[in-house]
């Protein structure tokens, strides 16, 4: 169907106009300033007083994945609508590696739980958990596959964790082929050691989870995960970069013109060690990895998304029910399932960042669209309203008010971390390659509708 989107304010990222938008099949046809001539179109949308914005990408999602004996509640079906109600029209997955089985496989199986399930389109990244020499070759063919960016962690020794040595070798063939490594930094070992002695003093409290996974030890990561990629000329990618010692260490090699860049996340901006210290094990609801920290880093991540030094903000969307799924780590918070959902509201939470005067609006767009675009070798068919992108396309309203709660969300999880929170700003409505998914409070999207994405490297390199 063609559709004219008109009287709105298109914004990207590089400023704001006043234009219509003329959409064909699945793509953008033209972008008119307006009072133009337009073209006659089966649908014409009124967005005066609206914004009209690239659909958001959500670098890091995790639907229906495994974790410590449970799997993760949104499948692609729920987590994709979800994503889409709040303006979201692409995530990208992780696809993950179990040890002792082969990249390839592992990529087939995500397939198989993403393809004709999702409302909105879907990349895929991968994590190694198992380098070796097969896994190694197998990078190569990932990459053929549409998969260039590898996530690995330092963290979760006996489970993902990879040594220095084993992060060094796939970071140079990573390096080899052009492709991005992702890396979760935070020093694992170090944090056993302090989890095992809180649980042995009888501190057993979700507080404990941020207590024992202290800043310096995501600071100290970050830098040895920047320089183990200086010396194989990899560019990385640090992921859910939580704490002020993280961002120094960002900065500082960003400032050497290294190819080093970092996301953050919404929690990080608005929630902190309080919210995990909530009584009556509330604060498992907030057990994330690394961890919420103290308030007084919040301002120093907001400066680093003005600054660039921070240039993508995704979600690491990861929910588990509160019932049967935190639960499980009742009486000892290491049991507890990493993760906090977040998909269908990262568009307007970082919204109220620019009602609050942290970021302009293009820098909005630019941080939850285009950068990732640009990162994840989307662009220019995702990221942009310019004719010949793909028509995804939000149209957003600046002055509704909403109140963030379960009861209202579409995330497939039985509570909100922002519950109660109230928003100025709300998607009115969501296209998806040019077929409206969202539109005024209703869902019109149709499962199997968002296909795969196979990605380009990363084009974003300084
Ligand atoms: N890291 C993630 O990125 N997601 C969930 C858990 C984790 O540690
Ligand atoms: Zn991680
Ligand atoms: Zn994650």
């Amino acid at each position: 169907m063609s559709i004219l989107i008109t009287g709105g304010t298109v914004v990207t990222a590089s400023g704001t106009l006043d234009a219509d938008v003329v959409v064909g099949s699945e793509k953008i046809v033209a972008v008119l300033p307006r009072g133009a001539t337009v073209p006659e179109t089966e649908r014409v949308i009124d967005a005066t007083g609206k914004y009209v914005l690239p659909g958001g990408i959500d670098v890091h999602t995790h639907m229906e994945m495994p974790f410590g004996g449970t799997s993760s509640v949104d499948t692609f079906e729920t987590g994709t609508r979800a994503a889409a109600w709040g303006g979201t029209t692409t995530i990208v997955d992780f696809a993950v590696q179990a040890k002792g089985t082969s990249l390839l496989a592992t990529l087939d199986k995500w397939h198989a739980k993403a393809d004709g399930n999702c409302a909105i389109d879907y990349g895929f990244h991968m994590i190694v958990s198992d380098v070796n020499d097969t896994t190694l070759k197998e990078m190569d063919a990932c990459i053929s596959a549409g998969v260039n960016s590898f996530k690995m962690f330092m963290a979760y020794p006996g489970v993902f964790y990879a040594t220095d040595g084993e992060i060094l070798l796939a970071m140079q063939q990573a390096a080899r082929s052009g492709a991005t490594v992702m890396m979760h930094a935070e020093n694992g070992i170090a944090i056993d050691q302090l989890v095992a002695q809180a649980l042995a003093a009888g501190h057993t409290d979700p507080v404990y989870h941020g207590l024992t996974r202290p800043p310096e030890l995501e600071g100290e990561a970050t830098s040895r995960a920047i320089t183990l990629a200086a010396v194989a000329a990899c560019p990385l990618y640090i992921v859910h970069l939580s704490a002020r010692q993280a961002l120094a260490a960002v900065a500082e090699a960003r400032d050497t013109g290294q190819n080093v860049f970092a996301e953050t996340c919404p929690q990080y901006l608005y929630l902190s060690l309080d919210d995990l210290a909530r009584p009556d094990f509330e604060g498992a609801k907030f057990v994330a990895s690394p961890p919420l920290r103290p308030k007084d880093h919040q301002d120093s991540l907001w400066r680093g998304l003005r600054t660039n030094d921070l240039s993508v903000v995704s979600t690491d969307h990861c929910p588990f029910c509160f019932k049967d799924g935190k639960e499980l780590g009742r009486g000892d918070f290491s049991k507890i399932p990493n993760g906090m959902p977040g998909v269908e509201h990262r568009m307007d939470l970082l919204h109220q960042g620019v009602v609050a005067g942290q970021l302009s609006l293009p820098r909005w767009v630019e941080v939850a669209s285009t950068t990732p675009a640009r990162m994840f070798g989307l662009y220019p068919r995702k990221g942009v309203i310019a004719a010949g992108s793909d028509a995804d396309i939000v149209i957003y309203d600046p002055q509704a008010r909403q109140t963030l709660s379960a009861a209202t969300h579409h995330m497939n999880v039985d509570y909100s971390a922002y519950e109660g929170l109230e928003i100025t700003g709300r998607v009115v409505t969501t296209l998806s390659r040019g077929r409206v998914v969202i539109d005024d409070g209703q869902y019109l999207g149709s499962t199997g509708h968002g296909t795969f994405l196979a990605r380009g490297l990363n084009q974003y390199l300084l």
